[in-house]
């Protein structure tokens, strides 16, 4: 008797859910990293059970469609380039000194963790700050990590326009002692299936554990051939 109460009650928690986290986004704009950190980890908690998938489920998003950017080699990237394969997309930069390393570390991690399905996982990471954030630096900074990342940058209007497409925020803030800045950022990350289509919001502190687990859904529903 109760299921179809049941499902409709998923259904509107799914769509609350999903509404909720197009608003958070918006929400990181202010704080700093660490706490926009520790919200997205009380958030990220409510969203597993509406859903088979730990991140946020976006599918259908009308954003996040393309990308138009020069990789560390120089190569001109579009997310075609990607087609096949799962891809984290993360916007941060490489001075970062917790959200941004430890995302792509999870990520690395995860790829291990994934042994030979790792292959089909692309990790890429956008630099938000092109000027300090070189090909040269960029690419030692993610080959590091792992050998397979790829990272792009552009110009400041480049870079502002991808961030725009994928609705993440950005600024520049100074250093207290003046000398410098760093940057706040939206710490997520979104994932594409193998088709290209942006599936899922990964809010930052999300885990190993549950990022293979949807990462490997991901890969399993659009093996394709
Ligand atoms: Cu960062």
């Amino acid at each position: 008797m109760p299921t179809n109460i049941k499902s409709f009650a998923a259904l509107a928690c799914a769509l609350t859910v999903a509404f909720s986290s197009i608003f958070l986004v918006g929400c990181d704009r202010r704080s700093s990293e660490s706490t926009g950190a520790t919200a997205g980890s009380k958030e990220a908690a409510a969203p597993a059970q509406s859903t088979a998938f730990k991140s946020v489920d976006i599918t259908g998003a009308d954003y996040a469609k393309q990308l138009s950017l020069t990789d560390f080699d120089g190569k001109k990237r579009s997310l075609a380039d990607f087609k096949g394969k799962v891809v984290f997309v993360f916007f941060g930069f490489t001075q970062c000194p917790e959200v941004c390393p430890m995302t792509m570390a999870e990520l690395a991690e995860v790829k291990r963790r994934l042994g030979k399905d790792g292959d089909r996982v692309q990790g890429v990471f956008i630099t938000i700050d092109p000027e300090r954030d070189t090909a040269e630096v960029l690419k030692a900074y993610l080959t590091g990590m792992d050998p397979s990342f790829i990272g792009l940058r552009g110009s400041l209007d480049e870079v502002n326009a991808a961030s725009r497409e994928f609705k993440v925020f950005y600024q520049k803030v100074p250093t207290q002692d003046g000398k410098g800045y760093t940057m706040d950022h939206t710490a997520g990350g979104y994932v594409l299936d193998p088709s290209g289509q942006v599936r899922l919001f990964v809010r930052y502190g999300l885990g190993v554990d549950a990022l293979t687990s949807d990462i490997k859904q991901l890969l399993a529903s659009g093996s394709g051939s």
